[in-house]
């Protein structure tokens, strides 16, 4: 699977987001990613159901990758009008029972991942491989971009892509979290399919996404 890249909207310029979204969809960008939080299973709150809503209405090839980071996933999924195109993914930390968040999403036609934070176990997926689309190993604590990436993670995502290839089915590697320039080909040598890329890359401060994001692109191929 080639490398893909899925710029994280929490990192734009708030009063720019229509204008960043349509050049990155210009410029070939696969995937847009919407990181919503509760302020309860993380402790801050970032974009809101109504935008992530709104950004369907503007995109044109670009396809939404939603990451909730919230108790109770479920009855966030109908105010952003998820469905056909979007990948979704949840937490294993945040759901009580996980296997019917899956299938609610994907009743909608959205694809259903799986997202775990820096302290969960690769293995606790094995129990859900055979329903999702992905899994997302988050290399930074949720909640905040900017953080330092956590220690472990490359042999973290080497270990979750050996459990995605042994399920026989062909599953995408998302990574979240300090996605910078110096790491991103790392990531990728373990195993990395798809790369939220933000402040520490193409979102650093002074760049312009016309030129950041063919390079973060060249990077992660
Ligand atoms: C963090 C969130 C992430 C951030 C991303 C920002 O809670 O899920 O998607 O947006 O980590 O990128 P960076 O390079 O600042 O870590
Ligand atoms: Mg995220």
């Amino acid at each position: 699977m080639k490398g893909m890249l899925s710029p994280s909207l929490m990192c734009a310029d708030p009063l720019n987001l229509q204008a960043d979204i349509e050049t990155l969809d210009a410029l070939g960008v696969e995937y847009i990613h919407l990181d919503f939080m509760d302020n309860k299973f993380v402790p801050n709150i970032t974009l809101d159901t109504t935008l992530v809503k709104a950004v369907k209405g503007v995109l044109r090839n670009m396809k939404r990758d939603i990451h909730i980071m919230a108790y109770d996933p479920e009855q966030f999924f109908e105010r952003m009008d998820i469905g056909s195109g979007d990948i979704v993914s949840v937490h294993y930390e945040a759901c009580e029972d996980l296997h019917s968040v899956i299938s609610a999403i994907r009743q909608t036609g959205a694809s259903p991942f799986v997202a775990i934070s820096p302290d969960t176990a690769p293995e606790v997926l094995k129990d859900y491989l055979s329903e999702v689309d992905g899994v997302v190993v988050m290399t930074v604590y949720p909640g905040f971009a900017g953080r330092p990436i956590v220690e472990g993670s490359f042999e973290k995502l080497a270990a979750v892509r050996k459990l995605l290839d042994s399920s026989g089915r062909k599953l995408i590697l998302e990574v979240d979290g300090h996605v910078s320039w110096d790491l991103c080909q790392k990531m990728r040598q373990c195993g990395a399919d798809l790369f939220v890329a933000g402040s520490s890359s193409i979102y650093a401060k002074g760049l312009d996404l016309k030129d950041s994001v063919p390079k973060m692109m060249a990077l992660i191929q």
